[in-house]
C-alpha cells in the first residue's frame, strides 16, 4: 500500500476478498477484554454514574457518563434523501466470459476472474424506518472493489426512468415524498402530489406503468432484475468504443407478491426484504445474479426510432440479445449495518478504464450529484476512506486533510510536479498517459453545432410509443394487475382534474388501459392527449412480462407447514424432504410455539401462527389430526392464513382433516388446493385462474 492511502490492516474474507479492518487497537478491538473510554482508559463501573453522595445530584466531573452520552447523542446521521430504506451484502463478481474485444476493464479481462462486491438494494421514497414493501421502484446497486479502482453500477430494479433531464430530479422526489404540509403519506406515491407531477410529465409515462406493474411488488430482491438503466460506452484497448445497457438477471427467476400479500406483508414483517436476505446468506443459500449486456455501436442507435441516451427508453431484448458475462454471489453479510451498509456510498462517477459515460442528460446530472450528497451525509470529504467505500488497491495522491482524515501521508511533497527527492527518486505519485483513464471523445460528434441550449434531442419527444410496448407485452394477468394499481392509486387523488389528465394520458398509452382505469374510477373516459411526436406500434416483447416466463421453481421459496398437537410427525418430515429435496425451506407453524407432543414424538415448531401470515409464505400446506379441528375452527388467524393463501392464488396442501376445515369455512377447492402426495410437485406455483373469484380487477 503507497505511503499516501489510510493504513488500514487487510485481511481476507470468505469471498477471497480482502477485508479492511481499523487500525490496531482501534474502538472495536476484539481480542480487548475490558471496556474502556474513547481515550483508552479502562472503565470501572459501566451501570452507576459518578453521584455527590448516594443518592446526590450526578456530578459533572463524571468524563466517563459524559463521554457515552455525547456519543450517543450523535449516533445519527443524515438518512439518504432517497433510497434511504436499504440493506446489503458482500459478495464475488466473477467473470463467466471475458470481452477483452469490447472493453479493457480488467474485472473482464480474463473468464473466472474474480471481483469482490458490495451490493446494496433499497425502496425509493420512505425514510429508513419504513417498510420493505411498500409498492416502490428498488435501487439495485453494486460497488466493484476492481484491481483498476472501484467501479459502481447505481442502478434500480426497473430499466427505464420518470425523468429525462437531471434538473427534474427534485421536483419528483418532492411530489413522491410526504407531502409538504401534511408529513404524510409514508413511503407511498398513492396521493395528490406524486399524481399531479407525473400527470403534467408525459415523459414519466413509461416509467409509471412499469411503477404501477408487479415489479414494484418484488418478493425479495433476490428475485428482482436490475439494471443499470442509462446507455455507458465499453472501450478497447485499440480505443475502440461500443455502447452498452447493464442487465442483472437473478438466477431464482423474477417473481412478484400481490398488492393485498405487499400489505399484510408489511404489517407482519416490516423488515421482511432485509431478512430474507440476511437469513438466505446465514444459511449458506447465496443469491446470484447474472450480469449481462445489450452492446450496440453507434450506428445501429442512430438508425433507431428512440434516442438510446433518452433514459425512459429501453431497448427490447428481442432486438438487442443480452449476453452474459458474469455472475455475482452474495456470501457475507455485513458486520456492522451502520459500518458498511449505511455508510456505503455509491457513486455512478466511480468507473475504471474501459468504461465510461455517455451524453445521457440523467447521467449527466449524477455523475454530480452522488458526491455532493455523501459530503452532507457522511459528513466529511473523507467518507472514501471508511472500509466499505475505500478501494482495496491502492490508492494515492495529493488531496489532503479535511474532517476525519484517516491516512497519515509522510513527507513534504503535497502537490505536483514537484522536485523534491527522495533516495533519489522524485516524491509522490505523478499521473500516468498509459494506463489512467481517459474520456472517450464521443461527447460532441451527435450535435457538432456545440451550441449551449436548454433544450433535449428530437426523438426525446415521444412519451408513449414505450409506455404502449410495456402494457401489450404483459399476460392478461398482468394487465389486469396494472390497471388496477392504477385505480387504486388514483382513488388516493383527491383532486379531479389531476385523475381526468392522467387518464388522457393513459388513453395515449393503450385505450383499453385507459378504459378500464376510467371504469375502476367511475369517471368519463377522456380523449387522448396529444403527443408532441408520432406515436408508433412497437412489437410486443415478452422479456418485459414477468409471468411469461412461466411458473417459479421451488428453489429458494420457503413454505409454511401448519401442524398441531396429534399430527403425524412421520408425514410432516416426509412432506419437509420432498420440499428440502428441491431446495426449497419449510417453516413449521403452530398455534403453539415451542416442543409439541405429535402423534410419533415431539416436534417444535418455528414460528406461531399469530404473526405469520401465510402472507410470508410461498405456498402452504397443512397437516392436522381431526382433534385439532375445533381449535381452529375458533380462531380467526387459522382462517385467516387459508383464506389468504386462497386469494393470493397459492398452492394449498390439505390433508382431509384441512379439506374439511376449508369446506367448513367456504374455500372452494380448485387445481391449486392438493392433497399432500401432489403438493411438493406443484407448491410454488401460482393459480392466477382463481383471481377473478376473490378479488374485483379493473
Ligand atoms: Fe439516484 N441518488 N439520483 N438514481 N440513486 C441517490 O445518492 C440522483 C437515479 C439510485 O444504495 C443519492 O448516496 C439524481 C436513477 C440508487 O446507497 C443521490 C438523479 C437511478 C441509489 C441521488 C438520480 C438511481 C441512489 C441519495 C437524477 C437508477 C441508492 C443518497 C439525475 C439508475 C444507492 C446517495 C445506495 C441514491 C441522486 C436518478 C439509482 C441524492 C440527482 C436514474 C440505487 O445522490
Amino acid at each position: 500500500m503507497s505511503q499516501d492511502s489510510p493504513s488500514f490492516e487487510t485481511t481476507p474474507g470468505p469471498s477471497g476478498e480482502t477485508h479492511q479492518h481499523v487500525p490496531n487497537g482501534g474502538p472495536h478491538d476484539a481480542g480487548l477484554a475490558h471496556l474502556t473510554t474513547n481515550q483508552g482508559l479502562r472503565i470501572s463501573d459501566n451501570q452507576n454514574s459518578l453521584k455527590a453522595g448516594r443518592s446526590g445530584p450526578v456530578l459533572l466531573e463524571d468524563f466517563v457518563l459524559r463521554e457515552k452520552i455525547f456519543h450517543f447523542d450523535h449516533e445519527r446521521i443524515p438518512e439518504r434523501v432517497v433510497h434511504a430504506r436499504g440493506h446489503g451484502a458482500h459478495g464475488v463478481f466473477e467473470c463467466t466470459r471475458a470481452i477483452p474485444e469490447l472493453t479493457k476493464a480488467g474485472l473482464f479481462a480474463e473468464t473466472g476472474k474474480k471481483t469482490p462486491v458490495f451490493a446494496r438494494f433499497s425502496t425509493v421514497a420512505g425514510g429508513a424506518g419504513s417498510i420493505d414493501t411498500p409498492r416502490d421502484v428498488r435501487g439495485f446497486a453494486v460497488k466493484f472493489y476492481t484491481d483498476e479502482g472501484n467501479w459502481d453500477i447505481v442502478g434500480n430494479n426497473i430499466p427505464v426512468f420518470f425523468i429525462q433531464d437531471a434538473i427534474k430530479f427534485p421536483d419528483l422526489v418532492h411530489a413522491v415524498k410526504m407531502e409538504a404540509d401534511k408529513g404524510y403519506p409514508q413511503a407511498a406515491s398513492a396521493h395528490d402530489t406524486f399524481w399531479d407531477f407525473i400527470s403534467l410529465m408525459p415523459e414519466a409515462m413509461h416509467m409509471v406503468l412499469w411503477q404501477m406493474s408487479d415489479r414494484t411488488l418484488p418478493r425479495s430482491p433476490r428475485f428482482m432484475e436490475g439494471f443499470g438503466i442509462h446507455t455507458f460506452r465499453l472501450v478497447n484497448g485499440a480505443g475502440e468504443g461500443h455502447l452498452v445497457k447493464f442487465h442483472w438477471k437473478p438466477v431464482l427467476g423474477i417473481q412478484s407478491t400481490t398488492w393485498d400479500e405487499a400489505t399484510k406483508i408489511a404489517g407482519a414483517d416490516p423488515d421482511y426484504h432485509r431478512r430474507d436476505l440476511f437469513e438466505t446468506i446465514e444459511r449458506g443459500a447465496f443469491p446470484q445474479w447474472e450480469l449481462g449486456i445489450q452492446v450496440f455501436d453507434d450506428g445501429w442507435a442512430m438508425e433507431q426510432p428512440y434516442d438510446v441516451l433518452d433514459a425512459t427508453k429501453l431497448i427490447p431484448e428481442e432486438v438487442v440479445p443480452v449476453t452474459i458475462i458474469g455472475r455475482m454471489t452474495l456470501d457475507r453479510n455485513p458486520d456492522n449495518f451502520f459500518a458498511e451498509t449505511e455508510q456505503s456510498a455509491f457513486c455512478p462517477a466511480n468507473v475504471v478504464p474501459g468504461i465510461d459515460f455517455t451524453a445521457d442528460p440523467l447521467l449527466q446530472g449524477r455523475l454530480f450529484s452522488y458526491l455532493d450528497t455523501q459530503k452532507s451525509r457522511l459528513g466529511t470529504t473523507n467518507f472514501h476512506q471508511l472500509p466499505i467505500n475505500a478501494p482495496r488497491c491502492p490508492f494515492q495522491n495529493f488531496q489532503r486533510d479535511g474532517m476525519m482524515q484517516m491516512g497519515v501521508p509522510h513527507g513534504r511533497a503535497n502537490y505536483e510536479p514537484n522536485s523534491l527527492f527522495e533516495q533519489g527518486e522524485p516524491t509522490g505519485p505523478r499521473e500516468c498517459a498509459e494506463t489512467g483513464f481517459v474520456t472517450f471523445p464521443d461527447a460532441a460528434q451527435r450535435d457538432d453545432s456545440c451550441a449551449r441550449l436548454r433544450m433535449r434531442p428530437e426523438l426525446f419527444d415521444d412519451h408513449y410509443s414505450q409506455a404502449r410496448l410495456f402494457y401489450r407485452s404483459q399476460t392478461p394477468v398482468e394487465q389486469s394487475h396494472l390497471a388496477s394499481a392504477f385505480v387504486f392509486e388514483l382513488s388516493k387523488v383527491d383532486l379531479e382534474h389531476v385523475q381526468q389528465r392522467m387518464l388522457t394520458r393513459l388513453a395515449a398509452v393503450d385505450m383499453d388501459l385507459a378504459h378500464r382505469v376510467a371504469k375502476g374510477l367511475s369517471l368519463p373516459l377522456p380523449a387522448p392527449a396529444k403527443s408532441a411526436a408520432p406515436v408508433f406500434d412497437m412489437d410486443p416483447s415478452p422479456a418485459l412480462s414477468i409471468l411469461s416466463a412461466g411458473q417459479p421453481r421451488m428453489n429458494g421459496r420457503t413454505i409454511g407447514l401448519l401442524f398441531a398437537e396429534g399430527s403425524s410427525r412421520d408425514s410432516i418430515e416426509r412432506m419437509r424432504d420432498a420440499i428440502e429435496a428441491q431446495q426449497g425451506r419449510v417453516v413449521l407453524v403452530s398455534q403453539k410455539v415451542g416442543l409439541q407432543e405429535v402423534r410419533d414424538g415431539t416436534l417444535k415448531a418455528d414460528a406461531k401462527l399469530e404473526g405469520s401470515p401465510s402472507a410470508l409464505f410461498d405456498a402452504v400446506v397443512s397437516i392436522i389430526p381431526p382433534e385439532a379441528l375445533s381449535a381452529l375452527r375458533s380462531d380467526h388467524t387459522a382462517r385467516e392464513w387459508f383464506a389468504d393463501a386462497y386469494a393470493h392464488c397459492k398452492t394449498i396442501g390439505a390433508c382431509p382433516a384441512t379439506l374439511r376445515l376449508l369446506g367448513e369455512w367456504g374455500i372452494a377447492a380448485d387445481d391449486g388446493v392438493t392433497n399432500l402426495q401432489d403438493f411438493p410437485h406443484v407448491a410454488p406455483a401460482r393459480h392466477w385462474a382463481r383471481e377473478p373469484r376473490v378479488r374485483l380487477l379493473a
